[in-house]
Formats: C-alpha cells, structure tokens, sequence
C-alpha cells in the first residue's frame, strides 16, 4: 500500500453508524468496483467502491460485504469474500489479500472466498426482509454502463422477486457526508501533497512553459509523496484557456503575460484533495490582474466564514453570486444600474461567474451530500469563487477545502494564495 491506512475501528465504527440507519432483519450488499476493461488484454487502473472502501477498508477488486446484523446466527452477521488467488494469478499480478489481511484491515471476522457467496447468500436473504443494494445515485450523472452493484442488484432481484428491496445509498450518503477524524487526517494528508505539488508548479512555471509540463510537475511530487496520483483529471489552463470551465487538453504553451489557471488534487487513501490557484505565467501579475484576482481573493476569504452548521450550498452560493457580482462592479464590467434591470434568470454577474461555488468532498471529489442538506459540524466543501474575463484573457479560480464547524477549518491554510506570497515564491525560480 503506498498510504497508511486507518486502523480497523474506524472501519468497524462505520459499519455500526450504517446498522443504526437499517431497519429490523435487513440485509445490505456492497461490491468491490468493477475491473474497468480498456483495450486488448488491459485493465484501466482499479479504483475501488468508495462505499466498499468506507465499510471496509478492503482496496482490492472482487470483494463483497453482507451486512446482516439481525441474522440468527452471530457468525453470519457480517461476512467479506474474496477472492482466493491460485498460483498463476499471484505470478502474473501479485499478492492477494489472505482471510488473516481482510480480517485486520476490516475488522471483519468472517471472511469467505468467493465460491462460497451464492449459498451464504441464499441464508442471509431468506433470513431478511428488507434487502439494501447500493448504486451511484449522484444528481446529474448517469452512465450506460451496467457497472458490478447494478449488474447485481438486476440479478438478486431476479433470485428473490418476493423481496423487499431498498435504497442504500442515501444512507450512505449521510453518513459519508460527515467526516470522521481519521478521515480529515487523510483529506489533511491529500491536500498537504497538493501543496507541495503548487509549490513546485511556482518553481517550474515560466513563459515557454507546456501547460502539460505543469501537469507533469504536480504528477511527480503527487507520486514522490505516495499519492495515486491525480484525483481528478488536472486542469492546466493558461490565458484564455482559464475560461473553458472543464479545459483538460493542457496542450498549449503558458505565454508571457497570461495568467495559469490550475484546478488539481491529490488522491491519497482514495481520499481527494480539490484546490485551485492562479498564478501569473511571469511571475509578476499586471495591475488589472491583480484587481480582479484580489476581488476573488477577497470573496473567497468572506465566503469561508459561511461554512458553519445549519449552513447549506445552495444558501452559501447564493450569498458568494452577490458578493461577487459586488466585486464584478467595482472591477466595472457592469453597473449597479445595469443590474436593477437586469433579466433575473440571466443576471449579469452570470456572464462572468457561471459555476457553481462549493461541493462536498471526501473520498469523491464531488461527495456526497444534498444541496439543501444542512450544514453539520466535520463536513467537507470547496469554497471556490471564479472570475472569467474571456475579452481580457482572464480567468481565475481561487479553491480552498473547508471542514465546516463553529469556526471553520481551513484545510488548505498553508496554500500560498496572496499576490505577494506568489510572487516571491515565483521569484525563487
Ligand atoms: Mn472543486
């Protein structure tokens, strides 16, 4: 493992917070992700389920988790299988977890190998009355690929059509959307490699630069500090590059006089990290982009103040839109007038700020969580206000990653993200 792992209560903690939320006799069934097939013979990289991976700890493909804390029998009330390797497989890909590992790293001390599961299944439905299957049930997505949980739940319902099946995944989602202490330590931990990964980009960055060569920059120190690597495609964008929102070719040169506008996190544990800077190519902001990357700036640091409980995103977006389009006037892209009459389903300020400004974070770098859901003490968000002057080959993003409390806790707090700060650090170059 290239992370360390949090000792197995937390996992057993996070398996007895889901027991409290299922109702009498209920059976919950989560999968290992699937080996994504890419071409000929070859796998893209493993990920695994992040609830699996919050139940369990287990990171390896082929593992399954029953959850049956009512059943009759004490043994049979939480079981893993996995899969048992033969020889050729631990030639050809290595070690596989033994019963002794999951047991550690989970907790769990019924583990089975996989040829086991149909009849243990068998007992543990036919002892259940309410059945939890889980699915990615984020706003805004879909995907026509039949992945391992929805393959599954096709099938189960299939064998046991008298059942009554359920919904798990709200449940996890209200508990994931809290972060536990260990959790925060590893988010601490992702966003700490990010760090040193922008300190680097302050180093390397100058006119001439290939926006994929930052790319490279942040890849080396996220591996060099035992990162997987990236937790999300990077957004390397300089110039006018900065104002197309999801840019990810990062295939243009950082030019004299542009501002570099990055979107990056690391990924350690499976937990995500999701911060953006922008920095002056040269080193040296104009004063206009100075203006405008100060009027963010500003914001940003108004904005933290408002991630405490009761709290909610939409609320806290709503609040930031006003104070930026406050900014957008003083930087006189438009008047106080224009806005008295402006149409309100396409108001001015939208022109130049057209995302939203905060999302949950966790071991998804979108998490999580409802947009209306309040704010709880040891939740995780972006607080990332934007600015996008396409005329003026502009375009800032400022992201910090706040833990939401009475005081709020910046995770991000050693991120250098004052002009000065950047530009002394630039001039070390
Ligand atoms: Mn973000």
């Amino acid at each position: 493992m290239r992370y360390n792992i949090p000792k197995n209560s937390f996992f057993i903690n996070n398996r007895a917070k889901l027991i409290k939320k299922l109702p009498k006799n209920s059976l919950a069934i989560i999968n290992s992700n699937d080996e994504m097939p890419r071409n000929g013979d070859q796998n893209f990289p493993f990920r695994q389920n992040s609830d699996l991976f919050y139940l369990t700890g287990l990171d390896q493909e082929k593992c399954i988790i029953l959850m049956c804390p009512d059943h009759p029998e004490e043994i049979k009330r939480e079981i893993v299988f996995t899969v048992k390797a033969n020889q050729s497989m631990v030639i050809w890909n290595g070690h596989r977890y033994t019963k002794e590992e999951v047991t550690d790293i989970s907790g769990v001390n019924n583990v089975q190998w996989l040829d086991a599961f149909d009849m243990l299944l068998r007992d543990l439905v036919l002892h259940s009355e309410h059945v939890f299957l889980n699915q990615i049930e984020y706003f805004k997505y879909q995907t026509e690929v039949p992945y391992k949980d929805l393959r599954f739940a096709n099938e189960i319902k299939l064998k046991f059509p008298q059942h009554n099946f359920k919904r798990l995944a709200p449940l996890m989602a209200d508990l994931r959307a809290v972060k536990e202490p260990e959790e925060l330590e590893m988010m601490q931990k992702a966003v700490d490699i990010t760090n040193k990964a922008f300190r680097k980009v302050l180093k390397t960055t100058r006119p001439g630069v290939m926006e994929y060569q930052v790319e490279a920059a942040m890849s080396y120190e996220f591996l060099m500090n035992g990162a997987s690597g990236h937790a999300y495609p990077p957004i390397v964008a300089s110039g006018k590059n900065a104002c197309i929102l999801h840019y990810l070719d990062n295939d243009k040169e950082c030019k004299d006089g542009d501002l570099l506008l990055m979107d990056f996190g690391a990924e350690y544990g499976n937990y995500a990290a999701d911060i953006s800077r922008t920095i002056p190519v040269n080193g040296k902001f104009t004063p206009r982009q100075k203006d405008c990357y100060n009027a963010v700036l500003r914001v940003m640091k108004e904005a933290i103040k408002l991630y405490v409980p009761g709290n909610t995103i939409n609320k806290v977006d709503a609040q930031v839109k006003k104070m930026m389009e406050k900014e957008m006037i003083g930087l006189g892209l438009f008047t106080q007038e224009d806005v008295n009459k402006q149409n309100p389903d396409n108001p001015k300020y939208f022109q130049y700020f057209m995302h939203g400004m905060n999302h949950y974070l966790g071991l998804d770098v979108h998490d999580v969580g409802g947009k209306d859901t309040p704010f709880v003490a040891g939740m995780v968000l972006t607080c990332e206000p934007g600015l996008y002057i396409a005329d003026e080959n502009i375009g800032i993003r400022i992201e910090n990653d706040i833990v939401v409390g009475d005081t709020p806790f910046d995770l991000s707090r050693n991120i250098p993200r004052e002009v000065d700060e950047i530009e002394n650090l630039m001039l070390k170059r």
